[in-house]
Parts: structure tokens; C-alpha cells; sequence
């Protein structure tokens, strides 16, 4: 899946990873981010994740978020190949411990290479921080962003009123 001069590279290390960064591609599309989405293992497609996280900024990817769970050493291996920010989704596999296996992975890395980690399935976070970075220099962007974020409050300000009349 792909739109038009993608921005944000989605990238996930199986295809039963996608229900979880769905909302990733979700908030994108709301947001209008440009993307793109592939399945890339760090185990089971090594050269597939190099030759990725080595051509995806002469591709005009801005940002990358990586999705991965268990051993997650996707969006690692991706930080440590491309100079571009990577977004780390930890996801809770069905024969997970928990999760914490994804976010211990994702999150404990070394000094030089950072892997901005969300929560737990957390893609959507993902998404608003990637349309976040890009908006840096999209004033398109970063306009429709505040738009989201007036959306919320407003939510939080009706759900007040019902809680308290
Ligand atoms: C990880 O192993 C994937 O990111 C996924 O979260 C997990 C399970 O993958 P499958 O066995 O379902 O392909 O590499």
C-alpha cells in the first residue's frame, strides 16, 4: 500500500503485525501524511531490511516507523542503517510475555542510535509523531494537526460537561 510520493515509510516485521499499526495508517490518512506500508523482517528478510533502511532517504522518506514484536529488533537494525528518525512500535505478539519482550527490545537501545518508542501497540501515537516531525516544515501539516489536537480538546470539554451536569 502506497499513496502518492510517500513521506512516512510504515514498515512491520510480519503481516500479523498490521491490525496493530492499521492505526498508524489510519491517522496518516486522516492527517494526509503521504505513505507507504511493507512487511520487513529483521530475521527472516535481513538484505530486504538493509536494502530498505538504505535507500528510504533517497527515496524522500522523512521519517520511518517500524513495527515489530517478540525479539524486535526491526526498528533498531532500521535506526542503525539510515540516518532518519525511526518510530518504534512495540507490539504484543500472541505468544508474548506480556509485551514487554517488544518494548524492552525496542526501547533498550544504545547510546548513538535512538528508537523514539511509543506504548504498547500504540501506532497511532506513532502516526501523529511522524505527521508531528514532518510538519516541521509543511505548514499544511502541521495546520491540520492543530486541528486534531482542537478535536480533542473539544471532546474532553463535552465529556466534562456530561460527567458534571
Ligand atoms: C515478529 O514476530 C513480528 O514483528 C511479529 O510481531 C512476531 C510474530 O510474527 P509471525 O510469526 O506472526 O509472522 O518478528
Amino acid at each position: 500500500m502506497s499513496t502518492n510520493k510517500p513521506l512516512i515509510g510504515i514498515i512491520m516485521g510480519s503481516k500479523s503485525d498490521l491490525p496493530v499499526m492499521q492505526d498508524a495508517i489510519d491517522v496518516l490518512k486522516h492527517l494526509e501524511v503521504s505513505f507507504e506500508v511493507s512487511v520487513v523482517s529483521a530475521h527472516r528478510t535481513p538484505q530486504r531490511m538493509f536494502d530498505y533502511a538504505n535507500a528510504a532517504a533517497e527515496r524522500g522518506l522523512k521519517v520511518i516507523i517500524a513495527g515489530a514484536g517478540g525479539a524486535a529488533h526491526l526498528p533498531g537494525m532500521v535506526a542503525s542503517i539510515t540516518h532518519l528518525p525511526v518510530i518504534g512500535v512495540p507490539v504484543k505478539s500472541s505468544n508474548s510475555i506480556d509485551g514487554w519482550d517488544s518494548i524492552l527490545s525496542i526501547l533498550q537501545m544504545p547510546n548513538g542510535i535512538p528508537v523514539a518508542t511509543v506504548a504498547l501497540n500504540a501506532a497511532k501515537n506513532a502516526g501523529i509523531l511522524a505527521a508531528q516531525m514532518v510538519a516541521i516544515a509543511d505548514h499544511k501539516i502541521a495546520e491540520r494537526l492543530i486541528a486534531f489536537k482542537a478535536d480533542l480538546k473539544e471532546k474532553v470539554e463535552q465529556s466534562a460537561t456530561e460527567v458534571e451536569n
